[in-house]
C-alpha cells in the first residue's frame, strides 16, 4: 500500500518523524483581514472557511432541495425483539435511489441514532436475509464474498463487526446506513451513474463542479431527511459516523449540515482528520493519484506545496464547532497519520472557546486505548485500520455523555 508508481513518480511514505518538515496552520479565526474575536462573529463567517474548502478542495454541495419520496419496504422485529428493522427506499426524482436500513431499540420512544454510509452494501451488516442485497460496484473485492467488485450471497453479515447493532441497540441506540455506491459507486468513473451525473440537471450542478466526496456527504445529509421524518427517531440526537474514507465524507457532511449533533471520524486519515501539511503517511500527491475522484483537480495542485493551502484539516473540523466531536485513530494505522489527527483534533478548541467550551487543552499525544477529552475526544487504540467493538464501546459512551 505504501509504493505505487504513477505519473513516473514513485511513492514512498514518510514514517519517520524527524522527516515531517515545519510548518505553520492557518489560525482559523483569521479570515482574510478580518479576525474572529466573539461566537456571532465566527457564525456569521463560518461561510468563508466552508467556501474555500469548497472551492479547493471537496466541491460544491447543491443547495437545491429535491423531491425526495420515501417508501417503506418492509419492517420487522430483530434480536429477539430489541429491535425493529426497517428498510427504506428514498427516490429522487425517478432518477436515482437509495436503500436505506433503520435498525431502532424497541425499548425507546424516541432513540438517539448512528447515522452512517458503508463501504460494501447493506448485507454486510448482519445476516438477516430480508436486507437487500446491493448489486452496485463495492470497495470490496476479497472473493468469494465480492467478485469483480460485486457482492456475492456470502457477504451478507461480513463486515457485522463494524456495526456492532446488538451493542449500539442494547445502548438504546438506533443505527441507520445505506451504500455510499448508491449515491456515487467509488471508482473514476462512479460519477457517471451516480447522483452527480442523473440529478446533474434537477440538482442544477455540473459533475465537475463537485466530487465523490460531495456526493457521499450529500447522501448523509438526504438520509438525515429521513431520519427526521421517522417518528421513532429524536431528530436532535442524530450522530453522524464514518470510517477511512467514509469519514471523511462524514466531516465534510457535518460542516455543512448542522442538524448532525455530533460527529465521528474513524480513522479518516487524510482528507479528513490529519493535517496534510504533515508529510506523514499518505500525502495529498497519493490521495489525488490513487483516488481522482475523491477531490476537485484543483486539489491535488497542493501536493508538495500544502504549505500554500488556504486551511488545513483542523479548520475543517472547526466548523463543526460546538458539537461534540470524536476522532480516533488506530496504532496500526500510520498511513492515516495518527498523530497529524490528534494535531488537528487539539487545534478545534480555539473556535469552541468562542463558545465558551473545552478543547482537549494543551496534552500530549495519549497513550494506547486511553480516550481523552469529554466534547472533543480522541483516542488512538491498538490493532489495525478498521473500526471495532472498542471503537463502538468508547462512541457510545460518547453519544451518552455528550448528547443529554
Ligand atoms: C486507502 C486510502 C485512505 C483511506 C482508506 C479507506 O486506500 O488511501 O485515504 O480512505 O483507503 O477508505 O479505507
Amino acid at each position: 500500500n505504501t509504493t505505487i508508481m504513477a505519473q513516473q513518480k514513485p511513492f514512498v511514505a514518510n514514517y519517520d518523524e524527524s522527516k515531517v518538515g515545519a510548518f505553520t496552520l492557518p489560525d482559523p479565526l483569521v479570515m482574510g483581514s478580518k479576525k474572529i474575536t466573539t461566537k456571532a462573529e465566527w457564525e456569521k463567517n463560518r461561510g468563508y472557511w466552508l467556501d474555500l474548502f469548497a472551492s479547493h478542495m471537496y466541491g460544491k454541495l447543491p443547495k437545491k432541495k429535491l423531491k425526495q419520496v420515501n417508501t417503506l419496504i418492509s419492517k420487522k422485529e430483530i434480536l429477539g425483539g430489541k429491535a425493529i428493522q426497517s428498510i427504506w427506499k428514498m427516490d429522487f426524482e425517478g432518477k436515482v435511489q437509495a436503500t436505506v436500513v433503520v435498525i431502532l431499540p424497541t425499548a425507546v420512544k424516541k432513540a438517539p441514532v448512528f447515522l452512517g454510509l458503508n463501504f460494501c452494501g447493506n448485507q454486510t451488516i448482519s445476516t438477516d436475509e430480508s436486507i437487500p442485497m446491493f448489486d452496485k460496484y463495492v470497495v470490496c473485492n476479497n472473493a468469494p464474498d465480492f467478485v469483480n467488485y460485486v457482492s456475492q450471497p456470502s457477504s451478507r453479515g461480513v463486515w457485522a463487526t463494524r456495526w456492532q447493532i446488538e451493542k449500539v441497540i442494547d445502548a438504546g441506540f438506533g443505527t441507520i446506513t445505506a451504500a455510499c455506491g448508491d449515491f456515487e459507486e467509488d471508482h473514476a468513473n462512479g460519477y457517471k451513474n451516480g447522483v452527480r451525473t442523473r440529478l446533474a440537471s434537477a440538482l442544477g450542478l455540473k459533475p465537475e463542479e463537485w466530487t465523490a466526496m460531495g456526493a457521499w456527504a450529500w447522501g448523509l445529509s438526504r438520509i438525515m431527511d429521513l431520519a427526521q421524518n421517522i417518528q421513532q427517531i429524536d431528530p436532535n440526537k442524530v450522530i453522524v459516523h464514518g470510517h477511512s474514507r467514509l469519514g471523511k465524507a462524514a466531516m465534510w457532511a457535518g460542516a455543512n449540515d448542522q442538524r448532525f449533533a455530533a460527529i465521528i471520524s474513524n480513522e479518516s486519515g487524510e482528507g479528513g482528520a490529519a493535517l496534510s501539511r504533515r508529510i506523514y503517511g499518505e500525502t495529498i500527491w497519493r490521495i489525488t493519484n490513487s483516488f481522482p475522484h475523491w477531490f476537485l483537480p484543483k486539489y491535488a495542485t497542493y501536493s508538495d506545496r500544502e504549505n500554500e493551502l488556504p486551511f488545513d484539516q483542523h479548520i475543517l473540523l472547526s466548523l463543526l464547532s460546538p458539537r461534540p466531536v470524536y476522532v480516533a485513530s488506530a496504532f496500526g494505522d500510520q498511513w492515516s497519520d495518527p498523530k497529524g489527527e490528534f494535531l488537528s483534533t487539539r487545534e478545534m478548541e480555539k473556535v469552541y472557546a468562542l463558545y465558551g467550551k473545552k478543547g482537549l487543552g494543551n496534552i500530549e499525544m495519549p497513550g494506547l486505548n486511553q480516550p481523552v477529552g469529554q466534547l472533543i475526544r480522541y483516542h488512538i487504540r491498538e490493532g489495525k485500520h478498521d473500526i471495532n467493538e472498542y471503537d463502538w464501546e468508547q462512541y457510545i459512551k460518547f453519544g451518552k455523555e455528550e448528547l443529554n
